[in-house]
């Protein structure tokens, strides 16, 4: 019998994997990529009996695997918040999914969990951009906020790449380094290279955006592009999350140069979070949440086509 565990690249998918093993620890293959990377299952090769875990990445992108693991007779246990399609009725199949606005996978292990691992759980929140929920969930606890936001953001930002080359830490090596701990705060007690590796890359990265290139900007959005380096595909998506904080009523699109097209990052404007996904879906490698999306690859013919779309959005 194997026991697979399947999580998305970034700080939701890692710290729900992080939550669960120190509560249940197992011996498992890891199977993850970077944020993008969402199309996980069709890499699981599970057989009767199996375990697999799949923690953070859409049920709709990955309908067709999941229904082929079933099959096979594997079990599954699946926590999400993106958009599911239709969730199979299957006896082998427990899944825990909630596509309401202000939750993240993390947090539904964290009720799983009873809170048990809530410091991970408030950073992955704030990593996932849902700061206001980190927050409540960790009123009345003693936690240093103010370095959770910070670690959750550098591990969010880590999952941004073209390819898991880009990145700066594979994901699977990430989750290794951070499952060590019980606390975030004992983490970064113990291990500053890691921290300090994604603190100084997040700062150089972000130094190099600020030369980004206006495509067009409006009262209502404003789309940005980024050189072709893998630094542009690193910070793309945490770039973006800023500019949406600091310009809240405006929507935002990080278009970033790569094999002859662009890596897009969405985000709707913060004061309403609606439509990044529906603009996103017009495209054929588009896809994400309401708030916040991606195209994985827009052709460079098809730039004027998505600007004109992202007027119409916003
Ligand atoms: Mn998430």
């Amino acid at each position: 019998m194997a026991n697979f565990d399947v999580f998305n690249g970034d700080a939701d998918g890692i710290l729900s994997l992080v939550q669960l093993r120190r509560a249940e620890p197992l011996d498992s293959t890891l199977v993850t990529g970077r944020k993008r990377d969402i199309k996980l299952l069709d890499r699981v090769e599970a057989k009767a009996g199996d375990k697999v875990t799949v923690l953070d990445i859409s049920m709709r992108s990955n309908a067709e695997h999941l229904a082929r693991i079933l099959d096979a007779g594997a079990s599954v246990f699946y926590v999400d918040h993106h958009n599911a399609g239709d969730i199979p009725n299957h006896p082998n199949l427990n899944a825990v999914i909630d596509t309401s606005p202000e939750i993240c996978t993390a947090m539904l292990i964290d009720e799983a969990l009873d809170g048990d691992y809530r410091a991970w759980a408030v950073t992955a929140a704030f990593g996932d951009n849902f700061a206001d929920l980190a927050r409540a969930k960790a009123e009345g606890l003693d936690l240093p906020l103010e370095q959770l936001e910070r670690l959750g953001m550098l591990v969010n930002y880590n999952g941004y790449g073209g390819s898991v080359d880009d990145l700066l830490f594979h994901p699977a090596e990430l989750y290794k380094a951070l499952s060590q701990f019980d606390t975030p705060m004992e983490f970064l007690a113990s291990d500053q290279d890691v921290f300090s590796a994604l603190d100084a890359g997040y700062e150089t990265d972000l130094a190099n955006a600020k030369n980004a290139k206006v495509l067009d900007e409006t009262d209502e959005g404003c789309v940005i592009t980024l050189a072709d380096k893998a630094g542009s595909r690193r910070i793309s998506g945490v770039f973006g999350n800023q500019l949406a904080v600091d310009n809240p009523h405006r929507a935002h699109a990080i278009l970033t140069a790569q094999d002859g097209g662009y890596l897009v990052s969405i985000r709707a404007p913060k004061v309403k979070s609606l439509g990044a996904d529906t603009l996103a879906l017009q495209f054929e490698t588009g896809g994400g949440r309401s708030a916040a999306a991606g195209i994985n690859h827009l052709p460079e013919c098809d730039l004027d086509k998505f600007v004109k779309a992202f007027r119409a959005a916003f």
